[in-house]
């Protein structure tokens, strides 16, 4: 009989090249060594460290699919799960701060920017000097980005922009916005700006109060009349497919992210098993435990085969955004009801921050809803299954 080793059911690891693991270990040293000890305070306190930025950019794992030639490291769309999954591992909001980055500002300026635009943007981010946060949410349009009202007039120079984002993370403390606004220039189309902080009528103050993702800064983007240059606009892609194409990436790297949270609740809660006696024996000898510990180990390792597969297909350029639609919504959805059963499996210690459980659950909650809810997702796959759309 081969052995099974709970820890890796499916054996992953052996799907996984050499240069992919190796990635994997220096993001969970990093994780473990210099985030896992501050995110307690951190999500107390509701402290972002913007240090985190530049730290995470000398381990290269910012842009982790970015050509060297542009400061990534040219890496697989499997590398970059695999980071998102150590990383959030310790807190979805440290993964955030590192997606957003990557997929949400790196990725356009690279996918969809001029040459000029990549030399001057992509090194500074990937380096960690300069961060970056990604504007498509307003406060009538969430779910529905076609419903924005941010606009770009063409004026003398270049362009005037003019509206507000909501629940922008990273706004507060970024260096470079993209911003998405209908262009009047380009017949009311939806088109992608770059704008710089500084930037006169542009501010982005800090939305607090958040009982979720509090290590990870949110705010808002106000945008009053700003001038910018022609050399601002993303000259390469117009309409909703630009922000969709990012957030295609950045979908597919929450799926293997929340995962991480996942494999942490439910270690805590095998070992919490193991270690607490009541009626006389380790709660882990209990059937309820035991089967709260099956149905996580099944989904998890559900999850990760699925978002390995989907990221092989990413590298091979043909994955189809339905697929991300059912890894991002299946393992969000799956980690938060994880979180939730390890947080009742710790008894009343769930709910003490220094078990951290709970952290994860109420982080779980953002990560269920931003990048298109667990329904919007549903709506998705069904579009596709039926091949009609219920949005409206
Ligand atoms: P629809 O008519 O379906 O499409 C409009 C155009 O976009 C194209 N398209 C895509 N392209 C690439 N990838 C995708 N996934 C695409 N989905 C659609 C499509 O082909 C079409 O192109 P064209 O050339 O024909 O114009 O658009 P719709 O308005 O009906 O879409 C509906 C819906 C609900 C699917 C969409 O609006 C949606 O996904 N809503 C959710 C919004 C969302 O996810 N927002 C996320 C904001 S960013 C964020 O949350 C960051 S959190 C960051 C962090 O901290 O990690
Ligand atoms: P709504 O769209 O108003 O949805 C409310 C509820 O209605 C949801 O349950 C939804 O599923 C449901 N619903 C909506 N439409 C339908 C329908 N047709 N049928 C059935 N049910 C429906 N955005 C950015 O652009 N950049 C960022 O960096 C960013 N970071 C974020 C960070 C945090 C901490 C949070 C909380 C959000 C962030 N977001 C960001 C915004 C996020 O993407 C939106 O919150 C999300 O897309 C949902 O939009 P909404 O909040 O307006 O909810």
């Amino acid at each position: 009989l081969n052995r099974f080793n709970y820890e890796d059911p499916f054996q992953l690891e052996a799907q996984l090249s050499e240069e992919e693991r190796m990635l994997r270990d220096a993001a969970n040293a990093y994780a473990q060594d210099k985030l896992q000890p501050r995110v307690i305070d951190a999500f107390r306190e509701e402290h972002s460290d913007a240090k985190i930025f530049r730290e995470m950019g000398e381990m290269g794992l910012l842009g982790v699919t970015i050509p060297e030639e542009y400061g990534g490291i040219g890496g697989s769309y499997v590398s970059y799960g695999l980071v998102a999954r150590e990383v959030e591992r310790v807190d979805s909001g440290y993964r955030s701060m590192m997606s957003v980055q990557s997929s949400l500002v790196m990725y356009p300026i690279y996918a969809y920017g001029s040459e000029g635009q990549r030399q001057k943007y992509l090194p500074k981010l990937a380096s960690g000097e300069w961060i970056g946060c990604f504007g498509l949410t307003e406060p009538d349009a969430g779910s529905d980005p076609s419903g924005m009202k941010t606009t770009a007039k063409k004026s003398a120079n270049g362009y005037t922009i003019s509206g507000s984002k909501m629940w922008i993370s990273n706004s507060p403390i970024a260096d470079v916005f993209v911003v998405w606004a209908k262009s009047e220039a380009h017949g009311g189309k939806i088109r992608g700006f770059i704008l710089d902080k500084g930037m006169k009528g542009l501010s982005a103050p800090k939305i607090g109060g958040k009982l979720s993702l509090r290590a990870s800064i949110t705010g808002e983007i106000v945008m009053e009349n700003v001038e910018v240059g022609e050399d601002a606009l993303l000259p390469n892609v117009e309409g909703l497919k630009g922000p969709f194409g990012c957030l295609n990436r950045a979908r597919y790297g929450i799926s293997w992210g929340v995962l991480g949270a996942a494999e942490f609740c439910m270690e805590a809660a095998r070992q919490y098993g193991l270690d607490r006696k009541q009626f006389g024996k380790p709660l882990a000898q209990t059937q309820l435990h035991q089967l709260k510990l099956a149905n996580m180990l099944t989904e998890i390792s559900l999850g990760l085969q699925a978002s390995l597969r989907v990221g092989r297909l990413m590298d091979e350029a043909q994955a189809a955004p339905e697929m991300i639609s059912i890894i991002k919504r299946n393992n969000c959805g799956k980690s938060l009801d994880i979180a939730r059963v390890s947080r009742d499996m710790h008894g009343g210690n769930g709910i003490s921050d220094e078990f951290q459980i709970m952290r994860h659950m109420m982080n779980l909650e953002t990560v269920n809803t931003y990048e298109g809810t667990h329904d919007i997702h549903a709506l998705i796959i069904g579009r596709s299954i039926t091949g009609l759309q219920a949005f409206f």
